[in-house]
């Protein structure tokens, strides 16, 4: 029996897969629920790619996460779009997996002022690296999400960005990042 070689980026984005069941095969979701077959595009997530921290303080976010978990960032900007200081940290000796994304507000009427007056300092997203994210994010608005932009925006070092509305996530701000 052949092994088949692991899919290529292209070929997990175009992999479309039966909701209910393809047509003429019905899945046992199908045959229990008596849902309409249809075909829905892959989503599409390639890993985590990283948690986002809100901070009041990016500097004193940034000597603690040194000092506490030895932990240094990577990569350093402002993002006048959406508002806020950031930071990326790596994790690890190679610091190759996922990152913790320090983010500070620039100004109170910014996302991570309104999450920091709400719920105080804390894990404020979880972003998924993905390879297109115009269809990442048209594959999940036809799973019925909201996405909170209809057209990717600019994210960190020149990454193409959007999130999923944290009401139809279970609670989570969902990033989707094309890195650049
Ligand atoms: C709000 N809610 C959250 C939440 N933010 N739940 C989980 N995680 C979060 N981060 C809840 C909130 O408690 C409410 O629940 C409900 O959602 C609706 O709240 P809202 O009044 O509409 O809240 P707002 O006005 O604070 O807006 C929330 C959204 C906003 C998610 C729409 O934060 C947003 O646009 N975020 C996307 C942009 C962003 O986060 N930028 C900063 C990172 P109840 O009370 O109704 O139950 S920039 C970034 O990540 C970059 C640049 C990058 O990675 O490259």
């Amino acid at each position: 029996m052949g092994v088949r070689a692991p899919l290529t980026i292209t070929e997990v984005t175009s992999l479309r897969f039966p909701v209910c069941g393809a047509e003429g095969s019905p899945a046992p979701a199908e045959r229990l629920l008596g849902k309409t077959s249809r075909m829905m595009p892959a989503v599409g997530l390639l890993r985590i790619d990283h948690v986002g921290v809100a901070v009041p303080d990016l500097d004193a976010a940034l000597a603690f996460y040194a000092e506490t978990f030895g932990l240094h960032a990577v990569h350093q900007e402002t993002n006048e779009e959406q508002g806020v200081r950031e930071a990326m940290l790596a994790v690890g000796p190679d610091g190759s997996g996922p990152r913790v994304q320090l983010l500070a507000p620039m100004s109170p009427d910014s996302a991570i002022a309104k999450f920091l007056d709400r719920s105080g300092p804390g894990l404020q997203q979880l972003a998924y690296t993905v390879a297109d994210v115009a269809a990442t994010s048209a594959a999940l608005r036809a799973r019925g999400l909201r996405l909170l932009y209809d057209e990717p925006r600019r994210g960190t070092a020149g990454s193409l960005i959007n999130f999923v509305h944290p009401k139809d996530a279970g609670g989570v701000l969902v990033e989707l990042v094309q890195p650049a």
